[in-house]
C-alpha cells in the first residue's frame, strides 16, 4: 500500500463517512489496485418514536369518570382533566399525552382495563407521531 488517505466525506454525504483510499493515486495510469471504502466512524444513534396516547369521545362513560382517569393516569390536575375532557366531548377526541412505546401501551393498557372494570365504554389508542 503506497500510499493511504483520509478524507471527510463531501457535505451532501452522511456526516461522519470517511472515505480511505489505499494505492497510488497520483502516479501512472490506473492499474485497477486502487480501493476506496467508506468507513461509518460514528454509529447513527436515532432516537426512538413517540407516541400520542388517545382518549376518544362515547355518549354513555360519564365526564366525572373520564376526568378521574385523566386525573389517575396522566398526571393531569383536575382543571386540566375537565378541560380535556371537555375537549374530547366536543371534538371527538385529544391527545392526552406522548411517550415511549413502552409507556403509551401501558397507559392504554392501564385506562381500558379501568374503564372495562367500571363498565364504561370508553376507548383509548396510541398513535405513532
Ligand atoms: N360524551 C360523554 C357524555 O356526554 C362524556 C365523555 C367525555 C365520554 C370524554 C368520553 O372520552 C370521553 N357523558
Amino acid at each position: 500500500m503506497e500510499n493511504v488517505s483520509l478524507s471527510p466525506g463531501s457535505p451532501r454525504m452522511t456526516p461522519m463517512t470517511l472515505f480511505l483510499h489505499a494505492g497510488p493515486s497520483d502516479q501512472g495510469p490506473d492499474d485497477g489496485t486502487d480501493a476506496t471504502v467508506a468507513v461509518q466512524t460514528r454509529p447513527k444513534t436515532k432516537r426512538p418514536p413517540l407516541y400520542k396516547v388517545l382518549i376518544l369521545n362515547d355518549d354513555y362513560t360519564p365526564m366525572e369518570f373520564v376526568v378521574h382517569v385523566l386525573e389517575r393516569f396522566f398526571g393531569m390536575n383536575h382543571a386540566q382533566s375537565v378541560e380535556i375532557m371537555l375537549t374530547v366531548h366536543k371534538k371527538g377526541l385529544a391527545v392526552v399525552g406522548v411517550f415511549s412505546h413502552e409507556i403509551a401501551e401501558t397507559k392504554v393498557t392501564q385506562v381500558m382495563d379501568f374503564a372495562r372494570r367500571h363498565q364504561h365504554p370508553l376507548q383509548c389508542t396510541m398513535e405513532r407521531e
